[in-house]
């Protein structure tokens, strides 16, 4: 006997993510508060803050190229194996990553796009015989430098399972830098890249000098980039050719991070880290710092930190791109680094944007601050009243409850309205053994009042939901 498959049973096996079908397995997860976010182009928006940063940003790179609309959904491949992720990478796991399905996912950083690009580079270069990438062509701006993708950007929307507060929530954005240089002239590659830099530095002294507006910052650097046996330069590199890459590489981050924080006048005297630093006339200081890092796609390998607020604030992961991608990508005579920025961090320095929350509201009072090309500081405005409630459970006793589960649910059935999800309490009962959580929802809308009706109806999903999925009794 032939069974027609019934709409409901097809619709169920295939989800839809910015109008492309794919098929559902055991290691979807992806949930649709978060598929909902994907189309919200953030960084394409010309007055929205992060926008802002990434035009700004472009300014210190003009001889890049810039891609800022590739599709958040990428393979398993490109998100970690081009990048040298071993297969028990705990980055990999369900519990840290949105998968679509077992091949597919969303991108959890921008890097899953180095390998791709570099691709396309050495195809149009003739250097590689498969068909170029198509969904790349006619993503690039600035197409001259995209004709090889020897340097490029990415703008990009990620996405990572995680706690929800005032600095974390499941998207963000980051923006990829990826520099690559002819290996047998790399020297005078680097001094072009230099003369570029003056260029840039020239131009913008001048223009503040004029009035142009921005403090004129100069970055301190208190700790110097080591290279140390837990942070060892490649087998294939030479320690001169890494020497030119990591001064190329810092200068260029440098330059971008005193330009586009020099635009905003969050970062004042007081923000140097000692009265040595402080002063009131000539340029601002912003105090750096290089801490070495792991990353398997880059060896030697930092974070960068910026001195903010009375705190180191990490910035960035760099380093210099470990030469198997570059032969994978078809470019084995050249040498590169990477780096990889946290927009919304850099927008929050640059404005004075308390809580990354912000960035996804539709308030006007947030939205009507920002214009193109302009940097004011942002005037808080007041926040809606919050209402809190508890839930807690006793968790079954072969417990496979993770917490991101827990967190991913709540953000399904309250979406935005769920501002902070806390563990306030856990308990073992002493007989039992049986453990308990006790997790406080602070509700917040960042546009309107909410009612404690709707937020009780919202709680009671809740408890019904937790119940059902994740089979632990509640108390
Ligand atoms: C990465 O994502 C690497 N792909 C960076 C990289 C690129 C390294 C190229 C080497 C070469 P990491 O997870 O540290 O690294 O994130 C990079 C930056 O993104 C952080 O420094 C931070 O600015 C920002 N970031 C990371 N997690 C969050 C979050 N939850 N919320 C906001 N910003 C975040
Ligand atoms: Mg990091």
């Amino acid at each position: 006997m032939l069974i027609a498959v019934q709409p409901e049973t097809e619709s169920r096996r295939k989800i839809k993510v910015l109008g492309k079908d794919y098929a559902v397995d055991g290691w979807t997860n992806a949930t649709e508060a978060i598929l909902s976010k994907t189309g919200s182009n953030l960084i394409n928006i010309p007055s929205h803050p992060l926008s802002i940063v990434k035009e700004q940003i472009y300014k210190s790179f003009p001889n890049f190229a810039y891609y800022e609309k590739i599709d958040p959904v990428v393979s398993t491949f490109d998100n970690f194996e081009s990048l040298c992720f071993p297969k028990d990478h705990p980055g990999r796991s369900k519990t840290d990553t949105y998968y679509i399905n077992q091949d597919m996912l969303l991108r959890t950083h921008s890097s899953a796009h180095q390998m791709e690009i570099l691709k396309a580079g050495s195809q149009i270069n003739g250097l590689n015989n498969e068909p170029r990438s198509k969904h790349l062509l006619g993503l690039a701006r600035n197409l001259e430098a995209s004709l090889n993708n020897e340097r490029f950007l990415v703008a990009a929307d990620v996405y990572r399972r995680d706690e929800i507060d005032a600095s974390h929530y499941p998207v963000f954005h980051q923006m990829e830098g990826v520099a690559t240089f002819d290996r047998k002239r790399l020297a005078e590659e680097a001094k072009e890249s230099e003369n570029i830099r003056n260029g840039i530095i020239k131009r913008e002294n001048e223009s503040k000098a004029s009035g142009g507006g921005g403090n004129k910052l100069e970055v301190v650097t208190e700790d110097d980039t080591q290279i140390s046996k837990d942070n060892p330069i490649q087998g294939e590199h030479s320690p001169e050719e890494v020497q030119i890459l990591i001064k190329d590489m810092k200068e260029s981050m440098n330059i971008m991070v005193a330009s586009v924080l020099g635009m905003g006048s969050t970062i004042t005297a007081e923000n140097s880290r000692n009265s040595k630093n402080a002063s009131s006339s000539g340029p601002q200081k912003l105090p750096v710092r290089w801490i070495e890092a792991y990353f398997p796609f880059t060896s030697p390998s930092w974070e960068m930190e910026v001195w903010f607020q009375g705190k180191w604030l990490e910035i960035c992961g760099c380093g210099i791109v470990q030469q198997s991608i570059m032969e994978r990508s078809g470019r084995p005579d050249r040498v590169g680094w990477a780096f990889g920025f946290g927009l919304e961090r850099l927008a929050m320095i640059l404005f004075g944007i308390p809580d990354i929350r912000l960035f996804w509201s539709k308030d006007p009072r947030f939205l009507d601050q920002f214009q193109p090309g302009k940097i004011s500081t942002f005037k808080s405005f007041s926040r809606h009243p919050a209402c809190t409630k508890d839930v807690s459970f006793w968790l079954p006793s072969d417990a496979q409850f993770h917490e991101n589960d827990f967190m991913d649910t709540v953000r399904e059935i309250a979406g935005d309205l769920a501002e902070d999800v806390k563990l306030i309490d856990k308990f073992k009962h002493p007989k039992t053994g049986k453990t308990s959580h006790c997790y406080r929802i602070n509700y917040c809308s960042m546009d309107r009042n909410v009612t404690n009706e709707e937020i009780n109806k919202i709680q009671n999903e809740l408890r019904q939901v937790v119940t059902d999925k994740f089979g632990v009794e509640l108390r």
